[in-house]
């Protein structure tokens, strides 16, 4: 198949996701076509098979905010016909899904259907997209997909909840690359962070409000009464500023470690004993996969999709959004037994493993195959 991706290409877990899947179709033979604004972070190197084009978004002194949708749409229409693609798979509603049916309606009038699979990736729907200023075009543009998946149930059953979609919508959880993600040897690097044999615990996101990141702080405060430990706080973003604020204020500096955007997670995640998510809300929770890919079991809250990610009791544990004071205690429970530790450590793996891209990627072959087969050409 000849498929187009639009994504975002930053550090974000969509943006990840739909890369990771890019290169994994590009490996099963499928030509892939990225098309945004900047070349993707997972997009690092040569590969067969996968192709990018860059939008270029004039500026005009007119021009008070550069349209990028319009030309993101032109450059749909342009890769569409000149690379003869298949079908475009959209990743994250807004702006992505209006401008494939923008794109799709100028296709049709050059007498060419373009089947669209429009990916939920969750603030698309849960903070952002029920916002007025997006609700009607968000839930519009979701019923004009072709096909329409999810990253987990809660986000499907969340999506149903706030508009009238009138399709059906496929979950087709979030997966992991175990080529890539995998328990790695980073003794030299442990030794740094820990010189003491201290337990070492993590935080990955983009410090966003939703993230929680000052319960990372407080959570990570009450561990280390109890146990000596280290903190590696990997990302940036706005509530950076105040979360570090926060480890002055507790006297923590010596204990955490702000690491700003990292690429290689993986060896950071090698040398870590316990991940911490105490999100709001978290569609699926792709960074808690990534951690449990390394056998590190995680501490999270169980807003959104967390709960079929990390199973409480097993991979884990979840509370309530907020209830700092439960996931410290689950916490400490974890980082002051070593054997329970490592049977968290072994089910952390063994579930991950379950969201394997091998497994994932032929369901979402197959979700190509059928939305190609019902997509019926109708001028509408
Ligand atoms: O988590 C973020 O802030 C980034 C965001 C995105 O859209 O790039 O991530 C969302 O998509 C990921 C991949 O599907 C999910 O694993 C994350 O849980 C989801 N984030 C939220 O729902 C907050």
């Amino acid at each position: 198949m000849k498929i187009g991706i639009v994504c975002y290409p930053t550090y974000g877990g969509s943006g990840v996701i739909a890369t990771e899947l890019g290169l994994g179709l590009a490996r099963r033979g499928h030509e892939v076509h990225f098309i945004t604004y900047r070349r993707p972070v997972r997009l690092a190197h040569f590969q067969a098979n996968v192709f990018y084009h860059e939008v270029d978004n004039e500026d005009y002194p007119l021009f008070e905010y550069p349209p990028y949708d319009t030309a993101l749409a032109s450059k749909i229409v342009d890769v569409v016909q000149y690379q003869n693609l298949d079908l475009l798979h959209v990743h994250y509603a807004i702006p992505h899904a209006a401008v494939a049916y923008m794109a799709k309606k100028i296709l049709l009038a050059h007498g060419r259907y373009l089947p669209v699979i429009t990916t939920l990736h969750g603030t698309d729907i849960t903070l952002v997209g029920n916002n007025r200023a997006f609700a009607p075009v968000v839930e519009f543009s979701i019923n004009k997909s072709d096909g329409v998946t999810s990253v987990s149930e809660s986000l499907k059953q969340e999506t149903l909840r706030q508009f009238d979609i009138q399709r059906d919508i496929k979950v087709l959880h979030n997966f992991i690359d175990f080529q890539r993600f995998k328990k790695v040897n980073k003794e030299h690097f442990k030794k740094i962070i820990a010189p003491d044999g201290e337990r070492i615990l993590a935080h990955t996101s983009n410090f966003r409000k939703v993230k929680r990141v000052e319960d990372v702080i407080l959570i990570f405060n009450k561990v280390q009464a109890k146990i000596p430990s280290k903190l590696l706080m990997i990302g940036d973003g706005p509530e950076r500023q105040h979360a570090e604020q926060l480890c002055r204020e507790l006297d923590l500096c010596n204990d955490v470690r702000f690491l700003g955007k990292q690429d290689a997670i993986e060896e950071l995640l090698a040398i870590c004993d316990l991940f911490l998510m105490p999100s709001e809300s978290e569609s699926f929770g792709l960074a808690a996969l990534e951690a449990m890919a390394c056998e590190v079991p995680v501490v999270s809250s169980n807003g959104g999709g967390l709960p079929e990610v990390n199973i409480h009791g097993e991979t884990g544990f979840v509370s309530d959004p907020g209830n700092v004071e439960e996931m410290a205690h689950y916490a400490i429970q974890l980082l002051s037994d070593d054997e329970v530790l490592a049977r968290f450590r072994a089910n952390a793996l063994a579930q991950a493993k379950r969201f394997d891209i091998e497994n994932i990627l032929p369901h979402y072959e197959n979700y190509y195959e059928e939305v190609l087969e019902r997509s019926v050409v109708k001028i509408e």
